[in-house]
């Protein structure tokens, strides 16, 4: 399949649907040490601004942290990001509650899959422009904006997306139609096709699971 789909509510029945209260993410893995950045993986791209700490240290932090509605007092730039592939890897035992993959399917359809990444993050934060495998997003909580752009235009950018909607490369895509705009409510699931470019803003906190994989068709033709 090469088109986005989001399927509204694909996620309630999973148990991570409880971190749609901040309490029990932090209960389950607050003492996890995350990386939070302007970013994703911003270190391993040798970007600026990235910090470490545990995700209870993180969401408190002013760098990270935004309240539900703006504030003219906080800084213009979009906050930090929690989003870091390796709390999944430590906590297996979390895996089944929130990895939006079922074990039947990647064992019967998939030839590679990732380690699940978490990204948890407040209103302004969140991805930029980029393409990678296919993947599915699960959403615990909040409310997600996502820009999707077809492969034969699909483009990269490593501007935080808050920082990107401001600019005329972004307009143009949107008045050219090849940029298309979705939002991901708490329990939805969107799926990503291989090669098409995503990038995302949270709208208010928000809690994500999302899993990249290669399936056998894409391989095989
Ligand atoms: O969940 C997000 O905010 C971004 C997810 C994403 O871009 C990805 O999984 O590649």
């Amino acid at each position: 399949m090469n088109q986005p789909v989001l399927i509204k509510g694909g996620a309630f029945h999973m148990e991570a649907m409880a971190w749609s209260d901040y309490r029990f993410l932090t209960t389950d893995l607050g003492r996890e040490v995350v990386q939070a950045a302007p970013v994703p993986y911003a270190k391993n791209m040798g970007l600026p601004g990235a910090m470490d700490g545990t995700l209870s240290e993180m969401l408190a932090s002013p760098q990270v942290w935004r309240s539900e509605e703006p504030d003219s007092n906080e800084p213009q730039t979009p906050p930090l990001y929690v989003f870091d592939a390796s709390v999944l890897r430590r906590r297996r035992d979390l895996v089944k509650a929130s990895a939006p993959l079922r074990q039947s399917f990647m064992e019967k359809h998939c030839s590679h899959v990732r380690v699940p990444q978490l990204g948890v993050g407040f209103r302004g934060a969140g991805a930029p422009m980029h393409t990678h495998h296919a993947a599915v997003n699960a959403s615990y909580a909040g409310r997600k904006r996502w820009f999707l752009i077809p492969p034969e235009a699909a483009a990269w950018s490593l501007d935080p997306a808050g920082t990107w909607e401001q600019t005329a490369e972004y307009r143009e895509l949107r008045n050219s139609g090849k940029l298309f705009e979705v939002v991901q409510e708490c329990g939805d699931i969107l799926f990503v096709p291989e090669g098409w470019g995503h990038a995302t803003i949270l709208d208010s906190y928000a809690v994500g699971v999302a899993q990249e994989f290669v399936p056998w068709a894409s391989i095989n033709g």
